[in-house]
């Protein structure tokens, strides 16, 4: 191996060294591989691949937060096009302090803002353009939002990042735009002289670029210089129009960041890369030590990795270069990057959220969650109270250390991240042993990755429990930190072991936490053939699903019990463990942890819908059969149109059933159609109908719940209609989500 002369002179000098047949190798965050490298060989360097500086400090950000702000904010797109006017952006209010403070308290510790978005509407006072807040009524023409934020951000103690896209429509589609405009490459001083604004840095540059690379250098400049230190730059890789066959110049860009900012990472380049998805989806394995084959040193453009395995030993096998790369987690807090509206943009759970923070802050990667400020220029209420409840549950968990007081190795428990304990072949197990016993759900663990890169690929956590080890969580790698999650335990005395790793891993840090369950509401539903399933509500999120149960993630060690007899659930009811068949009778459920009894859910069954048909009705719409009133899933409905009278819906119910009830679900997507007044109707011969009695719901439109009305006398039929009279709100539809009769 021709560089291991090199290798071993420098690495005794260094005292993080590792030594494995005689090798020695110095850390570093970037490793070439040599032709002559054998399999070993390879996972030895990929050992001793550690972060830089930068990259450490951005994995110890941990939670971060993403401000997705502009025209987009007002006009409710997720792309715009270039050419909005910009006195679209009509802000009459700012309110960085509310944005700064909110984010503080969730536990975040820097913000990244989109100072340009795709749109090329800029948020900052630039000397290079008009098209952004200079052109705007807010505060005349003479606002800057990354100066306020920038300004909260030191009251808060937060630290700050820009979004610069490189794409840019304004620059795209403006007859004078400077993106792909086909200009030649020249050297141009960096920055720009602009008559009446000089800068106060007297930092120049010359790089050989052409105008648009030339307009985003200086741009950079003013970003990087004006606005107090900038902890990161993030490279956005989509691109809603190309033009002219426009190139960055990266290795210009990233000349001036490192000269201007050099506490900055870059998002999409070198140093920090997307996690592959938009949805808050982790890998259970996720390798900071990533394959390459050029030298990502001297890349001018990266590719998105977005594949389940990006770091495993097959993997390395083929690289030419090892390179340390954190990911970042990217998703937004509400359904889309920009603020839209109140009351149809859902919001993500605070449940939801702490998963996400769990998984991907234990999972050896960087959180940055997406809050879209509002119209006002503010967070929303139901962001803030989300994140207000999140920061909590971070506070409440991790603040307190289990281990504290606890015996064992002191280089691990001291919770100083500089101290740790390389664990030899034959002693990889540490023990750690409590005065009293503690209850925990939770244990953190971190490798010493700043000085050994990430080394362990399995490990397992054991408590000592009625005289024997049991083991009660394990998972793959560590890296910078691995939150194991596990139900409730109680011991005094507990054993890590590290059961695969790439050498000798050292672990900087272990501590043991309890997180308070939060028994779930339940829902409980049945599909046409009567089977029933009793599990945690889904909370309504319906933008890019990362297929994860939230609650059931942080709730672990949750029993749900249920009866079928109207009665109230109690911790000694029939335990619910699968899907049961059930024909009619009333279901009460509730979760229960060891202390604690969830609120009580209920669901009267009404007649088996198996063999019902819908024969006929007045109207329907598009994605809005009649068949939908009788599925089973209250999510979807039945509308009629507006112009028939009156609406009806005819049901078959396969045969005479005797009922004494029925049930009226109207949607919740939708105040439409909400059946105030109506008829109930039988027939012999399905063509002539009697009517049996009236019904009659208030207050549907702000209460939109499944509603009953009982018969003065069983009623026996197969053939049943439902006709309205009128409909909430004055309306002219009529809708209904789920229909039901009672026995
Ligand atoms: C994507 C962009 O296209 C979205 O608008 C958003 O900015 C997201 C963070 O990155 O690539």
């Amino acid at each position: 191996m021709k560089n291991l002369f090199f290798y071993t002179v420098v690495a005794l000098t260094i005292a993080s060294c590792s030594s494995v047949n005689g090798q020695k190798l110095k850390p570093s965050s970037t490793i070439e591989i040599d032709s002559d490298d054998t399999k070993d060989s390879i996972i030895f360097k990929a050992a001793h691949v550690v972060p830089t500086q930068n990259q450490y400090d951005a994995l110890k950000n941990e939670f971060i937060a993403f401000i997705h702000f502009g025209p987009n904010t007002f006009t409710g797109m997720e792309w715009g096009n270039g050419m909005e006017d910009p006195k679209i952006f009509d802000l009459q209010h700012l309110d960085t302090d509310q944005w700064c403070k909110v984010m503080k308290d969730a536990q975040m510790k820097m913000v990244i803002l989109t100072v340009k978005h795709h749109d090329g509407f800029v948020l900052w006072q630039s000397r290079y353009t008009d098209h952004g807040i200079m052109s705007t009524p807010f505060q005349d023409g003479k606002g800057d939002i990354l100066r306020d934020l920038s300004a909260s951000c030191k009251k808060y103690g937060l630290k700050l990042g820009v979004y610069l896209s490189p794409a840019d429509l304004y620059q795209i589609e403006h007859k004078d735009g400077l993106y792909g405009n086909l200009s030649t490459y020249s050297d141009r001083v960096i920055p720009s002289p602009v008559e009446g604004r000089p800068f106060k840095n007297k930092t120049t540059f010359t790089f050989n670029v052409d105008d648009y690379n030339a307009y985003f250098l200086n741009q950079l400049f003013e970003l990087l210089t004006e606005y107090g230190p900038i902890h990161e730059v993030w490279f956005d890789g989509a691109h809603p129009k190309r033009k002219g066959g426009q190139e960055y110049n990266y290795l210009a860009w990233k000349e001036l960041i490192s000269t201007l900012a050099p506490e900055a990472v870059v998002f999409g380049k070198q140093d920090i890369r997307w996690g592959g998805n938009e949805a808050g989806a982790t890998r259970d394995t996720e390798w900071n030590v990533i394959p390459y084959s050029g030298n990502p040193l001297n890349m001018n453009s990266f590719a998105d990795i977005t594949g389940d395995d990006i770091g495993s030993r097959e993997k390395l096998y083929d690289a030419k270069y090892l390179h340390y790369q954190p990911a970042e987690i990217n998703t937004s807090i509400r359904e889309g990057w920009f603020y839209r509206d109140e009351d149809k943009q859902k919001v993500r759970s605070a449940d939801d959220v702490f998963d996400i923070y769990e998984r991907s802050v234990g999972g050896n990667t960087i959180f940055l969650l997406n809050i879209p400020p509002n119209k006002e220029g503010e967070f929303s209420p139901e962001d803030v109270r989300v994140l207000e409840d999140v920061g909590q549950r971070i506070r409440d968990t991790y603040g307190t250390d289990l281990f504290a007081d606890a015996s064992g190795l002191k280089a691990v428990l001291d919770a100083n991240p500089d101290t740790y304990e390389v664990l030899a072949d034959d002693k990889k197990e540490i023990l750690i042993e409590t005065e009293k016993p503690v209850t925990i759900n939770r244990l953190v663990i971190q490798e010493a990755i700043a000085s050994h890169s990430e080394r362990v690929e399995k490990h397992a956590l054991d408590a000592w429990i009625n005289g024997a080890w049991k083991e009660i969580a394990s998972a793959t790698n560590i890296g910078y930190k691995r939150i194991l999650r596990f139900p409730e335990t109680t011991s005094n005395k507990f054993r890590v072991r590290i059961l695969e790793s790439r050498l000798s891993p050292a672990i900087s840090n272990i501590s043991a936490h309890y997180y308070q369950t939060r028994p779930p509401q339940l829902d409980i539903t049945r599909t046409l053939d009567g089977l029933v399933t009793i599990q945690p509500k889904k909370h309504e999120f319906g933008w890019k699903p990362h297929g994860e149960d939230s609650s059931g993630n942080i709730n672990s060690g949750i029993e749900i019990r249920f009866t079928t007899d109207g009665s109230e659930p109690t911790i000694d009811s029939e335990v619910y463990d699968s899907p049961f068949i059930a024909t009619s009778g009333e279901i009460k459920a509730a979760a229960f942890t060891n202390d604690q009894k969830g609120s009580v859910v209920s669901r009267t069954l009404g007649i088996l819908k198996t063999n019902w048909k819908v024969i006929n009705e007045d109207s329907w719409t598009p994605s809005h059969k009649a068949e939908l009133a009788i599925d089973e899933d209250p999510r979807t409905f039945w509308i009629s149109d507006a112009k028939t009278s009156p609406h009806f819906i005819d049901i078959d119910l396969g045969d005479a059933q005797t009922f004494k009830a029925f049930g009226y679900t109207p949607p919740t997507v939708t105040s439409e159609g909400m059946i105030e007044q109506g008829v109930v109707k039988i027939s012999q011969d399905r063509k002539s109908w009697k009517e049996v009695e009236s019904f009659k719901f208030g207050n549907l439109i702000n209460d939109p719940t499944p509603r009953t009305h009982y018969f003065k006398e069983a009623v026996h039929t197969r053939f049943v209609r439902i006709e309205s009279k009128t409909i909430a709100g004055g309306k002219k539809q009529a809708a209904i989500a789920e229909l039901d009769f009672f026995e």
